[in-house]
């Protein structure tokens, strides 16, 4: 750089990502104080687990391997999700929640989704012996006390967007219906029919998700999906607690046991619970109306592209 050129801020960019960051920083306040509030343990993440996520079968996830790392002779997994680690903290402890960072190695298609990333945060937490219907209400709750704090937060002057006005309890459909209305990619159609975040319940995906007892095909879980367009906010679920289930189902997913057996030696100590995790920056990203997730991060890990470090 030649002497006296203005120096361009060349990682955070211009006004509008500042303005994304500082709300990014209000929101993550935000959300220590509710789970604190409302009586949730905050554990600190963990990166490495000799069992992970499977995020599948799950026609939302596309990852393209999970990492492995050989370390002293032992199999370490990057972390997809805590959700195994979860599952076990919340016999001993009680309500727990964990700033989650998890990697994603997404397909390079996966960037023009705009909500996207192969490297996030999510506000992931647990509650024993909960019915989804607890954890629905929960959420809710977030919503509306995130929206009443940030209602007067400078970034969405300076942005020129109007701020949130969530005004739950919100709709709720089955991943049935929904498929019938818009097909099988109904995500995107039916988040940019609605106003409000919506629930949708009933996917099958992973083992972890409870199935219905009294109605084999039918899981209990469900999804927050933003509106607008702008897609999947959360996801959740009651789960499954048995062992001989749990052995069947990951036995049905054909996913290879020996990546879950330290999970399932102790899978016989696991008791009912209920949970869910949203992705920060998706929340920022829907608050500010940014193109792409990857706007709200300083460093972006959009799959594909190549980052600036
Ligand atoms: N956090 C999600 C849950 O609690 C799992 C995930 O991120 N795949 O169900």
């Amino acid at each position: 750089m030649k002497g006296g050129e203005a120096r361009e801020p060349r990682i955070v960019g211009d006004e509008r990502r500042r303005a994304y960051l500082d709300l990014l920083s209000d929101v993550i306040y935000e959300t220590e104080s509710f789970f604190h509030e409302e009586g949730f343990l905050q554990l600190l993440p963990v990166m490495l687990g000799r069992s992970t996520d499977p995020l599948g079968p799950d026609p939302g996830s596309s990852v393209v391997k999970t990492v492995e790392i050989d370390y002293l002779g032992q199999r370490f997994y990057l972390m997809n999700s805590m959700i195994l680690h979860k599952q076990l903290a919340v016999r001993d402890i009680g309500k727990i929640w964990i700033l989650s960072p998890n990697v994603r190695l997404e397909r390079p298609e996966r960037a023009a989704s705009g909500k996207h990333l192969f490297e996030f945060t999510q506000a992931d937490f647990e509650i024993p012996n909960a019915a989804g219907d607890e954890v629905r209400a929960l959420v809710e709750r977030f919503f509306a006390r995130l929206g009443s704090r940030l209602r007067g937060h400078p970034a969405f002057r300076s942005l020129d967007v109007p701020p949130p006005s969530f005004s739950p309890p919100w709709a709720t459909y089955t991943t049935h219906e929904l498929e019938a209305r818009y097909g099988p990619s109904w995500e995107e159609p039916a988040s940019r029919a609605e106003r409000q975040p919506f629930w949708v319940t009933c996917h099958r995906r992973e083992f972890y998700d409870r199935e219905d007892p009294e109605r084999p095909g039918h899981y209990r879980n469900y999804d927050l999906v933003y509106p607008a367009g702008f897609g999947e906010a959360l996801s959740g679920a009651e789960r499954e607690w048995d062992p001989a289930r749990i052995r069947t189902r990951i036995g049905r997913d054909g996913i290879p046991p020996a990546a879950y057996e330290a999970y399932l030696e102790q899978a016989d100590h696991l008791v009912p619970s209920a949970g869910a995790g949203f992705g920060i920056e998706r929340l920022v990203r829907f608050l500010v109306r940014a193109p792409h997730v990857g706007d709200v991060q300083l460093f972006r890990r959009v799959p594909g592209e190549t980052p600036s470090l």
